[in-house]
């Protein structure tokens, strides 16, 4: 039986499919449980060098199950937001940020609330034609969460994150690519090839330039000039005693395409 999140292996990229179609991949207990599991271990697997995040049918996610919170507030409860947050929403953006291997959202459909902050939180993100983001937090009272405050102003600049949280606009894929939400928009029909491909790529690449990489520009808007520099450095000596860097230096001189092996 398939159960909220089917994780597989394609080569050395793992994909982790939210798999809850009919409430549009909304986020309930079991499946963000399934959710943490698959990126842990993906983040763990050294074999492992991309992870993909993605939907069944429809929708990428559309965040919180809010069936699962209005059971709460009929039973006469009040949800524990500490506790979702600390539990799942933020080990979840962590492990996306902080795994030192890339990782991709492909958008397939809606992603909204908390599945859209799951999908900025990757590093990258590319999206079917018919895909849309939409922050809807401020639809049901509340501020975006799940690093969207954080993500949002680093993706699209202040004035893009305020309207996008104040004014909840819909924001179709084509203009997601044109303020730099995402990186490609293909053909819904073409999607999963094209995805598969991209993220293929990045898992044959050399992943400890790519961790390095990705490590170094999340930080870069904390740090001056000369500790972005100094940063550069130590993380260039590192990554030029890899294996991966003197088969790039052999394989341009031999005019073929480098073999990395991520080590
Ligand atoms: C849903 C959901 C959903 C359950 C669609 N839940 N069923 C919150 C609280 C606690 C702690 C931490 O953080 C958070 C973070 C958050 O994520 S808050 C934001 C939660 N998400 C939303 O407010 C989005 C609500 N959904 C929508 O606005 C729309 O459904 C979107 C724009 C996602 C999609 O619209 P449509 O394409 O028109 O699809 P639909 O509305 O018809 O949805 C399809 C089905 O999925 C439908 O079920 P039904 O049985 O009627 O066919 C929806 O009820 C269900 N669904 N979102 N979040």
């Amino acid at each position: 039986m398939i159960g909220p999140v089917a994780s597989r292996r394609d080569g050395a990229a793992a994909w982790v499919t939210i798999n809850r179609p009919e409430a549009a991949n909304a986020l309930d207990r079991p499946t963000k449980d399934a959710i943490l599991a698959a990126l842990e271990q993906a983040a763990g697997d050294p074999a492992v060098r991309a992870v993909a995040l993605t939907g069944t049918g429809r929708a990428f996610s559309a965040g919180q199950d809010l069936r699962e919170l209005q059971g709460v507030y009929q039973s006469g409860g009040v949800p524990d937001f500490a506790e979702e947050l600390g539990s799942f929403y933020e080990p979840a953006v962590r492990l996306l940020t902080e795994m030192p291997k890339p990782t991709v959202a492909v958008v397939n459909g809606v992603a909204a609330g908390a599945g859209a902050s799951l999908a900025l939180a990757c590093d990258l993100r590319v999206a079917a034609a018919s895909a849309r983001f939409k922050l809807a937090f401020s639809g049901i009272g509340l501020i975006p969460d799940a690093g969207s405050t954080w993500h949002l102003p680093r993706l699209v600049g202040l004035s893009g994150a305020l309207r996008l949280a104040l004014l909840d606009d819909t924001v179709g894929a084509e203009e997601a690519e044109r303020i730099g939400l995402v990186s490609r928009v293909w053909p819904d029909e073409e999607l999963p090839d094209r995805a598969a491909e991209l993220v293929a790529r990045l898992a044959a690449g050399p992943t400890g330039a790519h961790a390095a990489a990705k490590r170094l520009l999340r930080a870069s808007l904390d740090v001056d000039l000369p500790g972005a520099l100094a940063a550069e450095a130590k993380a260039q000596v590192a990554v030029a005693s890899s294996s991966d860097h003197a088969e790039g230096v052999r394989a341009f001189v031999a005019k073929r395409p480098p073999e990395f092996t991520g080590t």
